[in-house]
């Protein structure tokens, strides 16, 4: 078997990327702490500078750590080429502002990552670039939204903090039909999920704070384009835009990202258990969690997904107060935002990630004020499940309310 081929994913996140050290033979890539690179003479700095000699010039236009990484996730989704960014909304930002101009629309989900929507909402519309954020999950409410002047599709899927699902394969049918760019945030997933690139995304976009690194110790993102092309417009507005990766960041990602499959595996496999004795809780109204054949977007998942993944959200009867005491009350699950690192994180996107959007879009996105979000982590299930138990128990009940279910 040639090493470069490998078939499994599990392989495939370990290997993934260029030979780790050609020069002494380690096994993991140096670091290469250094902002700049010297030129033999002022005509190798020109042919640098002029692209005819490839090799590197100063960090924030490249950096040989940071091109490992790049080329590392770029196999892992299929891509043409990676960009690395300084967080995921650097990547977000540069993707929005690379690919349109003034007088583009874009269609965009509308229970993504708050900010993501509050950046198109605030700021794109000063340089006269319009949005629309919708049900994505219906796709007739695509196209509805879309303009004759519509030049972008930005799609998260599974959704945060909804965990609602979009299909991939009608969106780049949809894109082609009316000349858009499909930009997915792939983060919820990972690439050893969900590969968007193969249902037509022209950029594939992650926080690699989340799974990639998945250790809760960096902050960092990345973009991986179809096409020469795009590549070359991102490349062009991160470089301007200044959100580059440092190489030591870089470094930690690349360490991270090996063990991916194995920790989105374990991470997954909780998930299914928590959320099968989730729904048949009776503090919790309703579960959100594509692995459950009572999900209503479970032939979806199964369709464009390896696995649904280790996101959950559910909401608990009582609403607000009650979603707020659970997460006060739980005791090994750590009370914090973000996701996707080997231990389990549990929040309140009403109260907490999402409160940038006004109370009527959140709600209208389904992110309601009993929603709490978990991100599963690699714990042993039987000491969630109990910290859950124990922390649902000081909830208050709440008499006559329906009987769980799905979402
Ligand atoms: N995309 C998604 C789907 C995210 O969940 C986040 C961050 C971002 C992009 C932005 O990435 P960052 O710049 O933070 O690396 N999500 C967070 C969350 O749900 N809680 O805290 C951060």
């Amino acid at each position: 078997m040639d090493k470069k081929q490998p078939k499994r994913e599990e392989t495939k996140v370990i290997h993934a990327g260029p030979d780790p050290d050609p020069l002494y033979g380690g096994v993991s890539t140096p670091i290469y702490q250094s902002s700049t690179f010297s030129f033999r003479s002022g005509d190798q700095g020109a042919a640098r500078f002029a692209g005819e000699d490839s090799g590197f010039i100063y960090t924030r236009l490249g950096n040989p750590t940071t091109r490992a990484l790049e080329q590392c996730v770029a196999e892992l989704e299929g891509g043409y080429d990676a960009l690395g960014t300084s967080s995921g909304m650097a990547a977000i930002s540069t993707a929005l502002l690379g690919c349109l101009d003034r007088g583009d629309h874009v269609v965009g989900t509308d229970a993504v990552y708050g900010p993501t929507r509050g950046f198109a909402e605030k700021h794109l519309t000063r340089f006269g670039i319009e949005s629309s954020w919708v049900p994505t999950e219906r796709i007739e409410s695509i196209r509805e939204a879309i303009r004759p002047n519509t030049r972008m599709l930005f799609i998260e899927t599974p959704a945060n903090p909804t965990i609602k699902l979009t299909d991939l394969e009608a969106c780049g049918r949809i894109a082609k039909e009316c000349g858009a760019l499909l930009v997915v945030d792939n983060t919820f997933s990972s690439p050893v999920l969900q590969k968007p690139l193969r249902f037509g995304a022209d950029v594939v976009l992650h926080s690699m704070t989340k799974y990639l690194n998945g250790h809760s110790d960096v902050v960092a993102g990345i973009l991986i384009a179809r096409d020469q092309e795009i590549h070359a417009r991102l490349q062009a507005m991160l470089q301007n835009l200044g959100g580059t990766m440092d190489p030591h960041q870089a470094w930690l990602v690349l360490r991270g990202v090996r063990s991916l499959a194995l920790r989105v595996e374990k991470a997954q496999e909780n998930a299914g258990r928590l959320a099968a004795w989730l729904v048949e809780h009776p503090k919790i109204a309703w579960v959100s969690y594509p692995g459950m054949p009572s999900h209503p977007q479970h032939e979806l998942m199964k369709k464009q997904m390896a696995g649904p993944g280790a996101m959950i959200s559910f909401g608990v009867r009582g609403g607000y107060e009650a979603a707020k005491r659970t997460i006060d009350e739980v005791r090994l699950a750590v009370l914090a935002v973000s996701l996707g690192g080997l231990e389990t994180l549990i929040e309140h996107p009403a109260s907490m990630t999402h409160t940038c959007l006004p109370r009527a879009e959140r709600e209208e996105a389904g992110i309601t004020d009993d929603l709490v979000r978990l991100s599963v982590g690699c714990e042993g299930f039987e000491d969630l499940r109990d910290d859950l138990e124990q922390a649902l128990a000081k909830v208050p009940e709440v008499s006559g309310s329906p009987t769980a279910g799905g979402r």
